[in-house]
This record gives C-alpha cells, sequence and structure tokens, in this order.
C-alpha cells in the first residue's frame, strides 16, 4: 500500500519579527533572555508571570523550533510529515494598541506566505512534482482585531485570499474582546464565508486562575491544569456561544476548524443539546426569542471541523461520532508545543506518536480512514496544491 500522505494542519510559528516585538515588552505576553545566556523565556499565560518566581525561570523556554523554519523542516522530516499548515502561535496580535494592530496583522501574514513560498519552492524542481516529494508549507493568518474598526479585519480578510499560500485565519477566543457571540463579529463571520477560508479556533486564556486554586497553582502543578483542562473548556466555551448567539444560523456556510479536537464539544454535544431543548426560549434574547435554529450536531455535521490532536483513541472516537464519520478529523501536531523532555537527539516526540498511535488505534484495519485523517482530509477541505 501507498504510504499515506501526511498533512500537520496544527503547527505554530513565531516569526522572528514576533519574537523581537515580545522581547521590546515587559508586560504579558513578553520574552525575556537571562542574562546567564541560558534559553529565552517565553511568558505568554497570565498565570506564567508569577512575581514570585524568579524571571529567568518564568514562563517556559523557548529555543529556536518556535521561529527558525528550517527547524520546523527537519521536525516534519523527522516525523514522517510532508505538508505543514503553519500559523501564529497565541496570544497572535490579540494584546496590540488598535493603532498597531493593522501593520502587524500585514507584517505577519506577508511573513508566513514568503516562508511557504521560499519554502515550496526552494526544492530541486525535478523534486517539485507534487505534496509526496519534498516538504511544503501552507499557512493560515492573523487577524487584526483589536484594530480600530471591523472593516480593517474584513480588509485583511480579503487581503489574504489573495495571498496564494494563506488557506484559513487562526483567531483565540476573545475576539473583539467579548467573546465570539459579539454580534459586532457578523462583519468578521460574513468575510470569512464569502472568502471561503476557514477559521482556525485556538484557545490561550483558559479558565480563571482560581478554578485551579489560586496564582500558586502553576507552582504545584506547572502548565498541567491551563493547558488540560482550561485551553478545552475555554475553546468549548466560545464555540458553544457561537451557536447559542445563532452564528451558524446566519452565517450556515461558515467553516471552523477547532483545536484539540474541539475540547469537550464532542463529549458534550449532547448534553448541550439537551440544555437548548429545555430552555427553549433565552432570556439574553428578549427571553421571548427562540435560541438556535439549527442542531449542534447539524453544525458538527456541516460546520465544524476538529483537529485529532488528543492524545488518545478515547476523545479521538468522540470526535469520530460527533462528526459523523472520519473525514473531518485533521491530524495535527502541536509543534513546537510539548517537545521531549530530555531531547534526546533524534528521537521522536512522545507528542507526536501518540497521536499517530491513537488514529491508527481507532482506525484499525481501515487504511481509507486512516489516510484520510492523516493528510487526505486536509488536501481536500484546505485545498493543498
Ligand atoms: O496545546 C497547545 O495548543 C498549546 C499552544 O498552542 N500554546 C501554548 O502556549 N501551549 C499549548
Amino acid at each position: 500500500m501507498e504510504t499515506p500522505l501526511v498533512v500537520d494542519i496544527h503547527t505554530h510559528v513565531y516569526p522572528p519579527s514576533y519574537m523581537d516585538m515580545l522581547r521590546a515588552r515587559r508586560t504579558v505576553p513578553y520574552v525575556h533572555d537571562p542574562p546567564s545566556g541560558a534559553l529565552p523565556r517565553l511568558i505568554i499565560l497570565s498565570s506564567d508571570d508569577d512575581q514570585s518566581i524568579p524571571l529567568d525561570q518564568r514562563g517556559r523556554p523557548v529555543d529556536t523550533s518556535y521561529s527558525d523554519i528550517n527547524v520546523k523542516l527537519a521536525f516534519m522530516r523527522q516525523h514522517g510529515i510532508n505538508s505543514s499548515v503553519i500559523s501564529l502561535a497565541n496570544p497572535w496580535l490579540d494584546f496590540l494598541a488598535p493603532e498597531e494592530a493593522q501593520i502587524w496583522a500585514q507584517r505577519i501574514n506577508d511573513d508566513l506566505e514568503g516562508t511557504c513560498a521560499r519554502v515550496n519552492s526552494a526544492a530541486d524542481p525535478e523534486k517539485r512534482l507534487g505534496l509526496h516529494e519534498k516538504e511544503t508549507l501552507f499557512a493560515m493568518g492573523a487577524l487584526p482585531l483589536s484594530a480600530p474598526s471591523a472593516d480593517i479585519i474584513v480588509g485583511e480578510i480579503h487581503r489574504l485570499k489573495t495571498l496564494p499560500h494563506i488557506r484559513g485565519v487562526i483567531m483565540g477566543t476573545s475576539g473583539l474582546g467579548k467573546g465570539l457571540d459579539d454580534r459586532r463579529l457578523d462583519l468578521v463571520w460574513a468575510a470569512l464565508q464569502e472568502t471561503g477560508l476557514i477559521l482556525f479556533l485556538h484557545p490561550h486564556y483558559g479558565l480563571p486562575d482560581e478554578a485551579f486554586g489560586g496564582p500558586d497553582a502553576t507552582n504545584r502543578y506547572g502548565h498541567v491544569l491551563p493547558l488540560a483542562l482550561g485551553f478545552p473548556l475555554e475553546t468549548t466555551i466560545a464555540v458553544t456561544r457561537m451557536l447559542l448567539s445563532g452564528v451558524f444560523d446566519r452565517f450556515s456556510r461558515l467553516k471552523i476548524l477547532l483545536a484539540h479536537s474541539g475540547g469537550t464539544l464532542p463529549f458534550l454535544a449532547g448534553r448541550i443539546e439537551s440544555c437548548i431543548l429545555h430552555e427553549r426560549k433565552f432570556l439574553a434574547n428578549g427571553g421571548n426569542v427562540p435560541g438556535p435554529q439549527r442542531s449542534v450536531w447539524d453544525i458538527l455535521r456541516t460546520n465544524i471541523y476538529l483537529d485529532a490532536v488528543v492524545y488518545g483513541k478515547a476523545g479521538l472516537e468522540a470526535a469520530v461520532q460527533a462528526s459523523g464519520g472520519a473525514d473531518r478529523l485533521l491530524f495535527g501536531t502541536d509543534h513546537p508545543f510539548f517537545p521531549p523532555l530530555d531531547d534526546k537527539e533524534g528521537e521522536d516526540w512522545p507528542s507526536v506518536t501518540t497521536n499517530y498511535k491513537a488514529i491508527n488505534a481507532s482506525f484499525a484495519g481501515d487504511a481509507d480512514s486512516i489516510s484520510a485523517v492523516l493528510g487526505g482530509n486536509a488536501v481536500r477541505i484546505l485545498d493543498l496544491k
């Protein structure tokens, strides 16, 4: 049997210009370079900036795998990945002052486009036969969400559509500052629907520190609670607010890819649907206005795509069940987050092999589904040619 094509749709970068911008900052998000010459520290989560921890130990170490595209290409080669759809990592451009947002979005998006173009054209033309022949890159753009007017965001979406390697946009859950059920975002949903660019919804803010035991929880348990639970719940709440507010009724062709297999949406979809049915009329809508017209199940099978970054068969099978089969599930790695702790030269990353194993175990004996999840779905859905 032919080796399946492998496409990584969840893989992040911090372009060098973005790293420099973080280096110039002193409040979250920022990068700190320890005077000792040790690896720089990435301080991006609010819980990272714990003043009781020495600055040189706050956040996490950040090496060249975050910003050097050659390191990503080597990672791809090592893990059998043919193509990657790179996206700016969190917290994207959310924190920028309004007057800076547009220029940074254009700079980052042009940088991503340029990187993809350079990598895809660099190989020996003899070998440039197709996705299988060498590593290729595509990208998701970033949006200037803090810009002074939504027209600027809409303008960037239309500009992104003209860039040959951009296939969607990555976005966090804060939207214009009030979450994704904000009616002011309708202009953005309309532009995404019109251009056909997919929205990659990714968490960053998690849950309030109190949910995990207060500000010193990180001291006790590191990033386990915010990343394992805060992130997926954040995604679940954000997309549920979208559906409760009727975003998918108004924009029935909006395509949305949910990080981490939809957070907990596949598992909780039945409960969400049941609560909607029992609530019937929503007070927030005037008490007399019905909730969403379309069911959660319909939206899961029409608008929503899920990555396969869930590290286990149980989660993956919930994702397959909820989305009605294997054709809406897409392989991802979350590179460069979750490197091996004791990185031994040339050893595969457990965060990647765990996902490969979960896919193989969930679709044991079904080569077509495995091949679809590993790459075929991404090629079809994101039009990767
Ligand atoms: O799990 C993840 O996706 C991530 C991510 O993207 N960013 C981060 O800071 N930690 C984990």
